[in-house]
C-alpha cells in the first residue's frame, strides 16, 4: 500500500535594493497564490518579532556601533531559528516567499565600508559573508526586481533606517550584479524582473517566475535543496 503523498510547497526567495517594491510584489503574490488554491504563506527576513529580531531592529533603528561581523551573524542566527518552520511548512505542502532571504544578508554587509583597522579594500568578502547561512533551505528561485538608478530615485525617499543611504545602496546594486553571475552553478536560480514598470506589469513577470519555481519542484524529487 502506497501513504499518501502530499507534493511540497515551493521556496520562493523575493530580492531587490530597497524601493524596488519587493513587500507590496509579495502581498499581491500571495493573494494570487491563494486565490489559484495554492496554499502559500509570506516569510519575511529580517524576521523583527523574534529575540534575535529584536536585537537586529534596535541596530537598524539607531546609530548604536556594533561589530561588523556580530551583525552578520544575527542576521544569519534570525533566519536559523525559521529553519526548522521553513522546512515542516514547505513538507507539509505549503509554497513560502521570503521577502529578503540569504542574498540581502550577503550584499548588504559586503557593501559595508571598511573600518580603519580592518582589510582597508573589503571588510566582509563574499565567501565570508556567504558561509555562516551554508546549509540553509535553497529556494526554488530566486526573484530579483531589478531597478534602474533613474527609475529607483523617481520612487519615495529613504527612511532613515542605517542602510538607507545612497552610497550603500549603490555598493548593494553592485554587490547583486556580481553575486547572480558568480557562480554559473547557480545562475539558473535567478529570475530577473525588470521592476521599473507598473504594479501590475511587474505582477505579471513575477508570476511567471513562480510558475517556473512550481514547475521545479514539480519535477523535482520532492525534497528541499540546501544552501
Ligand atoms: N538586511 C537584511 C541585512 O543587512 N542582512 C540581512 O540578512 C537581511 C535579511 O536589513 F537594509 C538589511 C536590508 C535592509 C535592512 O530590511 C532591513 P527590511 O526589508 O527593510 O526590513
Ligand atoms: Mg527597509
Amino acid at each position: 500500500m502506497t501513504t499518501p503523498h502530499t507534493p511540497r510547497g515551493a521556496l520562493i526567495a523575493i530580492e531587490g535594493l530597497d524601493r524596488a517594491g519587493k513587500s507590496t510584489q509579495c502581498d499581491l503574490l500571495l493573494n494570487r497564490l491563494l486565490s489559484s488554491g495554492i496554499p502559500a504563506k509570506l516569510q519575511k527576513f529580517p524576521d523583527r518579532t523574534t529575540p534575535t529580531g529584536t536585537l537586529i531592529n534596535t541596530y537598524l533603528t539607531s546609530s548604536t556601533p556594533l561589530d561588523d561581523q556580530s551583525i552578520h551573524l544575527l542576521f544569519s542566527a534570525n533566519r536559523w531559528e525559521a529553519r526548522d518552520s521553513l522546512l515542516s511548512t514547505l513538507l507539509s505542502g505549503t509554497t513560502i516567499l521570503l521577502d529578503r532571504y540569504i542574498y540581502s544578508g550577503i550584499v548588504f554587509s559586503a557593501a559595508k565600508p571598511p573600518t580603519p583597522i580592518k582589510d582597508p579594500k573589503q571588510p566582509l568578502s563574499i565567501p565570508w559573508c556567504k558561509s555562516p547561512d551554508i546549509g540553509l533551505p535553497k529556494p526554488d528561485i530566486i526573484i530579483f526586481l531589478n531597478i534602474t538608478q533613474e527609475d529607483a530615485e523617481k520612487r519615495a525617499g529613504f527612511g532613515d533606517e542605517r542602510y538607507e543611504k545612497r552610497e550603500l545602496q549603490e555598493k548593494v546594486r553592485g554587490l547583486f550584479e556580481d553575486l547572480r553571475g558568480e557562480d554559473s552553478n547557480d545562475k539558473d536560480d535567478w529570475w530577473v524582473v525588470n521592476a521599473g514598470g507598473t504594479v501590475e506589469e511587474v505582477a505579471e513577470e513575477v508570476w511567471k517566475g513562480v510558475l517556473e519555481a512550481l514547475r521545479r519542484v514539480k519535477e523535482g524529487n520532492g525534497e528541499v535543496g540546501s544552501i
